[in-house]
């Protein structure tokens, strides 16, 4: 089907929700025909980036090259998701700026840290908090929230589904899908 090409670019802290809901639209985008590509730490961070860690720099370094590899999946034509932590609000205005002003969708994957903490499916914010993971994400190292995402979905309030949906009806009314 003939539909926009566009950047969905998930942010928020680890354990949010991002790859769940990321993964979760893609489904829903593929059943209405939508051509998708999901860019995820499995993908980027064990390919392309697997020469950079967590430092400051690295992490600028990880969203950039992800900013221009995005922008080459648009300009294929391809729906690209992308779920990085992506704490630094400069990295994700410098991704934000290499494809047109309304082909950059970026969505606040909200979730409490507490919630993060309690959910912690491998046990990181544990060894962060025990000083075994040194610069982590909203223990040891920042995590700069979005000052104006197109979408904030709020993950520790309400179901996967109403989330996805939430996303796809952003699509629906903005996009022509
Ligand atoms: C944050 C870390 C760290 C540190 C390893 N800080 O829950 P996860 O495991 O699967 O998601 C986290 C992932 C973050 O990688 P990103 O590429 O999204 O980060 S960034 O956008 O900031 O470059 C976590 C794991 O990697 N991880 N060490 N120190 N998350």
């Amino acid at each position: 089907s003939r539909h926009k090409s566009v950047v969905l670019w998930f942010t928020g802290l680890s354990g949010a929700g991002k790859s769940t809901l990321a993964n979760e639209v893609e489904r829903r985008l593929y059943e209405k025909g939508v051509r998708t590509y999901l860019l995820d730490g499995d993908n980027i961070r064990h390919g392309i980036n697997k020469d950079l860690g967590f430092s400051a720099e690295d992490r600028t370094e990880n969203i950039r090259r992800i900013g221009e590899v995005s922008k080459l999946f648009v300009d294929a034509g391809v729906v690209v998701l992308t779920a990085f932590i992506s704490p630094y609000r400069a990295d994700r205005e410098l991704a934000r700026s290499l494809v047109e002003a309304d082909e950059f969708i970026e969505v606040y994957v909200k979730c409490a840290i507490e919630e993060c903490e309690s959910r912690d499916p491998k046990g990181l914010y544990k060894k962060a908090k025990a000083g075994e993971i040194p610069e982590f994400t909203g223990i040891s190292a920042p995590y700069e929230e979005p000052e104006s995402p197109e979408l904030i979905i709020t993950t520790d309030a309400q179901s996967l589904d109403v989330c996805a949906e939430q996303v796809i009806a952003y699509l629906e009314k903005k996009i022509i899908f």
